[in-house]
């Protein structure tokens, strides 16, 4: 719970954090009223697993069905507003310029909440960009202008690579991080998942941010059970007053 005492040790990496990283995942958009990636299945979408939708090969196969699941999705992350946990962020890097938030997220919540140091690892669900060759679309449509090819959410699908310049910006972010956060994610998904793991092994302090327990494991880890909106405005006061 998000009352529960601090260790000592925790509240000292907070404060002394000068080059901090966040990564975040679904469960972060969670008590702004996003579903998070394995729950996007309610109502009409409950016959479908999202994991089998998020693939080329289910647009290639289905593309309405596809293309309807993220017009749902767009509409659930249209109506969502940031909540105190991003915020909380935002002002940690107002207050400590070399904050960077790495996220799993495609709802663009954190900079709604004013964070300007953000790394989209799996893109943006409220663009769209052409699956042949990779043009953003400016306006809505069908097809793609340069190559006639059909247009899709601008996001990385299992299979796919990730854009190279956020995923090496990330990269070099935890190699010079001094205290990870890892909130509301399964910590599933490579390589997103890998990032927390790396700075474990090099003895980073990292601080786990979930209700459930997970996979991390390591000597240099601190478990928070409890939801972000919670955590968070405690974490960043502490690293702040
Ligand atoms: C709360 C909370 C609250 C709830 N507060 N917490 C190595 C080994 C094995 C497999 C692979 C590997 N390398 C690559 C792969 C394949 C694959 C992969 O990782 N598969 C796994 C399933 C095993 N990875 C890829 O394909 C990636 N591409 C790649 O690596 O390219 C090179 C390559 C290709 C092919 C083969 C090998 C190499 C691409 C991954 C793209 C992921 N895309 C998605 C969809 C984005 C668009 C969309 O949203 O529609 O990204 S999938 C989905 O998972 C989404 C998420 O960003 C991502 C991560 O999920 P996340 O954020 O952890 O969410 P959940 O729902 O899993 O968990 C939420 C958590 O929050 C839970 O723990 C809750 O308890 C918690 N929570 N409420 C705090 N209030």
């Amino acid at each position: 719970m998000a009352n529960e005492p601090l260790d000592t040790d925790l509240m000292e990496h907070l404060r002394g954090a000068r080059r901090p990283v966040v990564l975040t995942g679904a469960g972060m958009s969670a008590e702004s009223g996003v579903p998070t990636f394995r729950e996007a299945q309610s109502g009409l979408w409950a016959r479908f697993d999202p994991v089998e939708l998020a693939t080329p090969e289910a647009f290639e196969r289905h593309p309405q069905r596809v293309l309807d699941w993220y017009a749902w999705r767009r509409e659930q992350v249209a109506k969502a507003r940031p909540h105190a946990g991003h915020q909380a962020l935002a002002r940690w890097e107002a207050a400590c310029a070399a904050l960077v938030i790495v996220t799993q997220n495609v709802d663009g919540l954190h900079q709604r909440a004013g964070s300007r140091n953000v790394v989209e690892l799996h893109g943006r669900i409220d663009r769209d960009r052409c699956h042949h060759c990779g043009e953003r679309a400016e306006t809505p449509a069908r097809v793609c202008a340069q190559c006639g090819g059909p247009l899709r959410p601008d996001v990385v699908w299992f299979g796919e690579m990730l854009p190279e310049p956020a995923l090496r910006r990330a990269l070099g972010a935890v190699s010079e991080a001094d205290l990870v956060l890892s909130v509301g994610t399964s910590t599933l998904v490579q390589p997103a998942a890998s990032l927390p793991a790396e700075a474990l092994a090099a003895g980073v302090p990292v601080v786990e941010i979930n209700p459930e327990p997970t996979s991390l494991k390591g000597r240099t880890l601190y478990r928070l059970r409890g939801k972000a909106a919670e955590w968070l405005p405690r974490l960043v006061a502490i690293a702040c007053d």
